[in-house]
């Protein structure tokens, strides 16, 4: 039985990433931080399956001692600040947590689990202002916010180590991923949740930001599985992972009010408060590479997911009217 160490367990991506783990007969341990009250309401189904430990990626000590005790085979390093406008916000904590993060899990990997494999969750965000259209592994990078400058960081230092020290480590560039256990403050889960709210009476409007921004929007439980199949390979390397097709916010508000019979025009605010300090225009992405040598490609496409989003928000929203009702 193979172990894998999944720090961000308890975020998006580590839910699904657990749940495909276990499916392949892993001993999963997952690093969560302490916290005053636990937030496992993603892992909730799965904490009889799991292991959790304790660490931060602002504590190289706890790294290296996880390491050391669990001995893992592979390693997927998904914890981060991941909110973009948070990181103007807080651009030191995030460069300590998204940038040096990284390293002190390379240091800890070096020093007590050398022959783990590493995998480091890059972000489509490192292409920012884009210099070629649609983006590969070989397009160069000009992040436009804290947040991107910080994972570039953490990508070359994952392409340095490997090169530096031989380690078997990985950097997958992912494009954007949702599902209905996203952040609500994202933009897509921000829709659909309030679609559902809408929908069911509870607000009226829903304020947004940059509306004609485009992104290549993919289903998380799809991206997790290339994670994996990175680390499978016989050679380390870098693969962009996206679904290959762009859509806007506008194109978003659209398909998810009219999932439930609304119109977006009658219901959206354009709000000058959710624009960021420099936007990122329009993203898309070539997994060509990661087609050819991974044989991944995404199964869930951008009308299925917003519909799979609105539907799990609608159900969810219910509940809190029919608590309310009680
Ligand atoms: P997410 O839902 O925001 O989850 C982030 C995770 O990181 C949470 O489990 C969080 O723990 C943990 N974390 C944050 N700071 C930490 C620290 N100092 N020590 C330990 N854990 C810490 O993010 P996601 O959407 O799953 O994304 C996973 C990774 O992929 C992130 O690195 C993100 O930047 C990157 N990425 C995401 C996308 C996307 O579209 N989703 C695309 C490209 C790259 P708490 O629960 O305790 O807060
Ligand atoms: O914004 C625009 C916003 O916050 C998408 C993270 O997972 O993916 C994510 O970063 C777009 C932007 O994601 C609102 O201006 C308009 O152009 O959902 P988002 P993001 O910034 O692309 C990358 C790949 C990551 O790596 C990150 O970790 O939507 N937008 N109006 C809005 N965005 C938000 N959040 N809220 C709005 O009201």
């Amino acid at each position: 039985m193979k172990t894998a160490l999944v720090t961000g367990v308890t975020g998006q991506d580590g839910s699904y990433l657990a749940d495909l783990l276990l499916r392949k007969d892993y001993r999963v341990v997952g690093m969560v931080r302490r916290l005053s009250m636990e937030n496992f309401g993603r892992i909730e189904h799965l904490l009889d399956d799991i292991e959790l430990v304790q660490g931060d990626l602002l504590d190289q000590m706890s790294l290296i001692d996880i390491m050391a005790e669990i001995k893992p085979d592979e390693i997927y390093n998904l914890a981060a600040m991941s909110f973009v406008p948070t990181s103007w916000k807080q651009p030191v904590l995030t460069g300590e947590f998204t940038a040096l993060g990284v390293i002190r899990m390379l240091e800890a990997l070096r020093v007590a689990a050398p022959n783990a494999r590493f995998y480091q969750a890059s972000s489509s965000e490192m292409f920012g202002k884009v210099r070629e259209t649609p983006q590969n592994e070989l397009t160069p990078f000009y992040p436009r916010s804290p947040y991107g400058v910080a994972k570039v960081y953490g990508h070359w230092i994952t392409v340095n180590y490997r090169e530096s020290y031989n380690l078997f480590a990985c950097s997958g560039i992912l494009f954007n991923h949702e599902s209905p256990r996203r952040g609500l403050e994202f933009v897509t889960r921000k829709v659909t949740d309030g679609v559902a709210r809408i929908k069911l009476g509870l607000q009226k409007e829903l304020r947004m930001g940059n509306i004609a921004a485009k992104r290549d929007w993919g289903f998380a439980g799809d991206f997790v599985e290339a994670m994996w199949r990175m680390l499978q390979q016989d050679e380390p390397d870098d693969y962009v992972i996206a679904t290959g097709e762009a859509r806007s916010v506008e194109e978003l508000l659209g398909l998810a009010f009219g999932h439930v019979d609304l119109d977006w025009r009658e219901h959206v605010v354009v709000d000058s408060g959710f624009l960021r300090p420099a936007e990122v225009d329009y993203l898309v992405g070539d997994a060509s590479k990661a087609k050819r040598i991974l044989g991944w490609e995404p199964e869930i496409g951008f009308e299925e997911l917003i519909s799979m989003m609105v539907d799990a928000d609608m159900e969810l929203v219910g509940r809190t009217v029919a608590a309310r009702g009680r």
